[in-house]
């Protein structure tokens, strides 16, 4: 996600945790803002181009080798890459953010780790091959020019909220507060126990592959449902859009949701 997919997947967590958890997470992040976990949320895309980060680039994806829109599915011996990949990072960054031997700015850094990756984990096209995750591919969004990646890192989700300029930070609070409605006793209060099915904190690293998986198979359902090859060059604005949408959105409250379960229970096992 861009900015305002992150902030948000953050700001809905905060209004999920446990009272111990945002306390405990306030102090280790050094924040006691309403914003403490959102303002971590980006952090690991800003040192991802940066020297002592590039270790970290591919954490924040898994390129599926599968082939849309016949075939979805993820396979970890196939498509998690030798380095790395967001399902190994979220495993590893969870197990650094619950080791009493690390100090506390390494946890600190392994809990914005953990925040930013449950929500990467929930971007279709994070879970995908195909174009380097859509990178490669050119559309049109307004009638201008595109990658695919980046329509549904941020184009789909800014034109739901009608979003204007360059500030995602205060669409991202708004945005949160609708969502948390809508988990608590909206259209997605009676599947979110569904959505916490799959959350088996013993193995984490199933947990994610559970969560990548039901995300990939957006990819054949939303971002390809014609194939590859018929995207390239279309205007995705209109009806492409139109069906997207309500589905990114409940991506995002969803990452926001599950994230909110896993820092419970980081926290539960490290206190
Ligand atoms: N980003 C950032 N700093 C950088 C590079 C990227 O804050 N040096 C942010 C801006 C985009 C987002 O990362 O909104 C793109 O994330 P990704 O490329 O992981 O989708
Ligand atoms: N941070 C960092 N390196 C960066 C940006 C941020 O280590 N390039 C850390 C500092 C804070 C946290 O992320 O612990 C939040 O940063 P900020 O207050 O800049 O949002
Ligand atoms: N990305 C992806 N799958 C890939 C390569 C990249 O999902 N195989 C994501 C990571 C960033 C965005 O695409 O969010 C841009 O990546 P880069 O800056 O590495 O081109
Ligand atoms: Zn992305
Ligand atoms: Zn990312």
């Amino acid at each position: 996600w861009g900015g305002l997919g992150h902030v948000t997947t953050a700001f809905v967590a905060s209004n999920f945790v446990a009272n111990t958890t945002e306390a405990y997470l306030k102090q280790l992040l050094g924040s006691q803002d309403a914003d403490y976990m959102a303002k971590v949320a980006s952090w690991a895309d800003s040192i991802r181009y940066t020297q002592w980060g590039r270790f970290t680039k591919n954490f924040h994806f898994i390129d599926a080798h599968d082939s849309p829109p016949e075939d979805c599915n993820v396979d970890f011996e196939r498509d998690c890459k030798e380095g790395g990949c967001v399902i190994t990072a979220l495993a590893n960054y969870t197990q650094q953010s619950v080791d009493p031997s690390l100090p506390a700015w390494r946890r600190a850094q392994a809990a914005k780790f953990v925040i930013h990756f449950v929500g990467d984990l929930h971007q279709p096209l994070h879970n995908e091959d195909v174009a380097r995750g859509g990178n490669g591919i050119h559309v049109l969004w307004n009638g201008r020019d595109f990658n695919l990646h980046h329509v549904w890192d941020s184009s789909i989700t800014e034109k739901w909220l009608g979003m204007r300029g360059r500030k995602p930070y205060q669409w991202a609070e708004k945005w949160s507060a609708d969502l948390t409605k809508k988990i608590n006793s909206g259209i997605y209060a009676d599947e979110k126990d569904d959505w916490l099915a799959d959350l088996d904190f013993g193995n984490p690293e199933e947990t994610a592959l559970a969560w990548s998986r039901e995300c990939n198979k957006l990819v054949c359902q939303y971002v390809f449902p014609e194939g590859p090859k018929a995207i390239a060059g279309k205007e995705l604005s209109g009806d492409y859009y139109e069906k997207a949408a309500p589905m990114l959105e409940k991506q995002v409250a969803r990452a926001g949701y599950r994230m909110a379960a896993w820092l419970d229970k980081i926290v539960d096992q490290y206190l």
